[in-house]
């Protein structure tokens, strides 16, 4: 453990870390004129006037490069053999394939599709993928280009690599694998986050949101890929940033798709983490047969017919998932930024915010604006409620972590929800912080006035603005995560920096490389922290007064586990805590 702390203050003292990296083509030994095949990957012949010849750097420096022009070539990329001695298997063991790339000026047809992939013999280990094609940098000029790819098991002895276009012509130099430093070793599973929030032993996750399958950077069916492996060897909870959500699940009227979902709990049932599903009512990300216009009922739906949408898509998502989905964000952003009925006669109010649902269903619950209602937020709790009596269910926003009118307006929300018996265990709080906004006393006040209600309170979508602070900030909200007894669950909305809906914040917990930053040493050092207060807990004498030879065990959550028990076998229960007579008991 001491090794660990050592070496995690030491790793903190340095942001960015080294890389290996191994060269495999810098074009400098060839002959201006060689020849590089070229390789169509569909199996069509490539068109004569195609070529990929070794020539001289075409910004004039003393330089060789390959220069490659396709014409009416789909799919067609430069074949380089591996160099002699060099495996596909040792290939497979750097995480990314980096090189330079120009375009020149002009481009042939001025094609600027351009997407870049990579083969290792016939199988593809990395391809972007995107609506609007990368920006590959401004032409003319020389651009370094890295690439994470999914490694694969093949006795190929060749790879493949260029851009995806029908027409165009480019230069690549200095083709080489790269491998980063991460700072930890994830097959250690004692160097990672998961370990010391299982060994406390109190039912808590720390889960992610993974990527966005628009932005590539996972595949849930590869456990083998990079990030996969930082997300399950790290969480045991993860939530989709974006592909349940309405319009990437019910793209069309009572058309689901499920295809990413389902690969998402897939991916969490064979790590044994838990999913969180997001969100299944919400103002955005709405596709265009449910509103044109997030803050209207563009397409003038009555009420019942609203209705009937919302209780069809929640329904069938929620059965569908049912008993595998632990908990919904059922209502996401349903309260106004700016609460102007904060004080309303004799009791505190809340104004909602004008959707397609608050306005095209309507009802009485909330207050601003005369147009707009709360029925959908009951209804939503209650469609979900019957689809999975199970599944915990929750309210979720942002602004509502601290003190406010929108905090305060939050906690009236959900306690005129618990007060008329609408099924809610809980409401997230998002947690999208700038720098230096944390605010821990305004947290812990609204976490604990929540549980007066009898809510959980979880952290939904964590991330915190870089500063000379970030780590600091991390650590201080694991502590009040890891102290709170109703927070079961602290999220982070996102893996890498780089895939941030906030990239240039860098507010996670994870570099470019997916390298481990301060905030992660920082977030790891508290949940062991609070595993070691756990186990500082006094022995209880067991001499105190009689014993009778059957108990009933609870966990550290406080929920009955098993009735009249025989004492002897506590001993045999899974490593964790457990509450016996009213004491608390270490099973190791
Ligand atoms: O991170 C999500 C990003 O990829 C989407 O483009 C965006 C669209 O609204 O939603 C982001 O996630 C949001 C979450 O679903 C709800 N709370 C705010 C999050 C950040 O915008």
């Amino acid at each position: 453990m001491k090794k660990i702390c050592f070496l995690a203050v030491l790793l903190s003292l340095f942001t960015s870390l080294p890389a290996e990296e191994y060269p495999l083509y810098d074009f400098e030994n060839y002959e201006i004129g060689t020849e590089f095949l070229l390789k169509d990957v569909s199996g069509n012949p490539v068109s004569a006037k195609s070529y990929a010849v070794v020539a001289a750097d075409p910004t004039g420096k003393d330089n060789k490069v390959l220069h490659v022009l396709l014409v009416n070539s789909w799919n067609t990329y430069p074949e380089y053999p591996l160099p002699d001695g060099f495996t596909a298997a040792e290939f497979c063991t750097y995480q990314s394939v980096a090189f330079s790339l120009y375009r020149p000026q002009v481009l042939p047809k001025n094609n600027d599709n351009m997407q870049t992939a990579i083969y290792l013999g016939d199988k593809k280990i990395y391809q972007e993928e995107h609506p609007n094609y990368p920006d590959q940098g401004e032409r003319g000029k020389w651009h370094e280009k890295r690439y994470a790819f999914t490694p694969v098991e093949t006795e190929a002895s060749y790879f493949l690599l260029g851009l995806h276009a029908d027409t165009m012509e480019y230069y690549l130099d200095n083709i080489r694998l790269v491998r980063v430093e991460k700072g930890y070793d994830y097959t250690d599973e004692t160097q990672t986050l998961r370990y010391y929030v299982e060994q406390c032993g109190n039912g808590k996750h720390i889960g992610v949101a993974t990527p966005s399958s628009w932005k590539n950077v996972i595949d849930l069916n590869n456990d083998l890929l990079d990030m996969s492996q930082t997300v399950f060897r790290n969480f045991n909870m993860v939530v989709a940033e974006d592909d349940m959500k309405f319009d990437a699940i019910e793209p069309n009227r009572n058309d689901f798709n499920f295809g990413y979902a389902d690969a998402l709990v897939d991916f969490a049932e064979r790590h044994g983490m838990k999913v969180r599903g997001h969100t299944l009512c919400w103002h955005k990300q709405l596709p265009e047969w449910v509103t044109k216009n997030e803050d209207r009922n563009s397409h003038n739906y009555s009420r019942e017919e609203l209705l009937s949408i919302l209780r069809n898509h929640i329904d069938t998502i929620v059965s569908h998932y049912k008993g595998r989905i632990a908990e919904w964000d059922v209502v996401n952003e349903c309260l106004e930024d700016n609460q102007r009925s904060y004080y309303y006669g004799e009791s505190y109010m809340y104004d909602l915010r004008a959707s397609v649902w608050s306005k095209g269903i309507g009802g009485k619950l909330g207050w601003g604006d005369e147009n707009v209602g709360g029925d959908f937020i009951d209804s939503a709790f209650v469609y979900a409620h019957r689809a999975d009596p199970d599944a915990k269910l929750f309210l979720n926003d942002y602004g509502v972590e601290n003190r406010g009118r929108k905090a305060d307006a939050y906690y009236y929300l959900a306690k005129h929800l618990v007060d008329n018996n609408i099924p809610i265990h809980g409401v997230g709080l998002q947690c999208h912080f700038k720098a230096g906004e944390l605010d821990s006393a305004g947290l812990v006040r609204q976490i604990q006035r929540f549980q007066e209600l009898g809510l959980e309170v979880i952290i939904t979508e964590l991330d915190i603005a870089s500063s000379d602070k970030q780590a600091d900030e991390f650590r201080t909200i694991t502590n009040i995560f890891m102290e709170q007894k109703n927070c079961p669950n602290m999220v982070l909305w996102g893996v890498s920096d780089r895939d941030s809906w906030r990239s240039g914040a860098l507010p996670l917990l994870f570099d470019a490389d997916l390298a481990a930053k301060p905030a992660f040493f920082a977030v790891r050092d508290a949940l062991e922290k609070a595993w070691n207060d756990i186990l500082s807990v006094a022995p209880v004498p067991n001499d105190a007064r009689p014993q009778s030879p059957y108990v009933d065990v609870y966990n550290f959550a406080g929920q009955k586990i098993a009735s009249g028990m025989r004492r002897e076998s506590v001993n045999f229960l899974p490593t964790g805590i457990y509450i016996v007579d009213g004491e608390k008991i270490m099973v190791r």
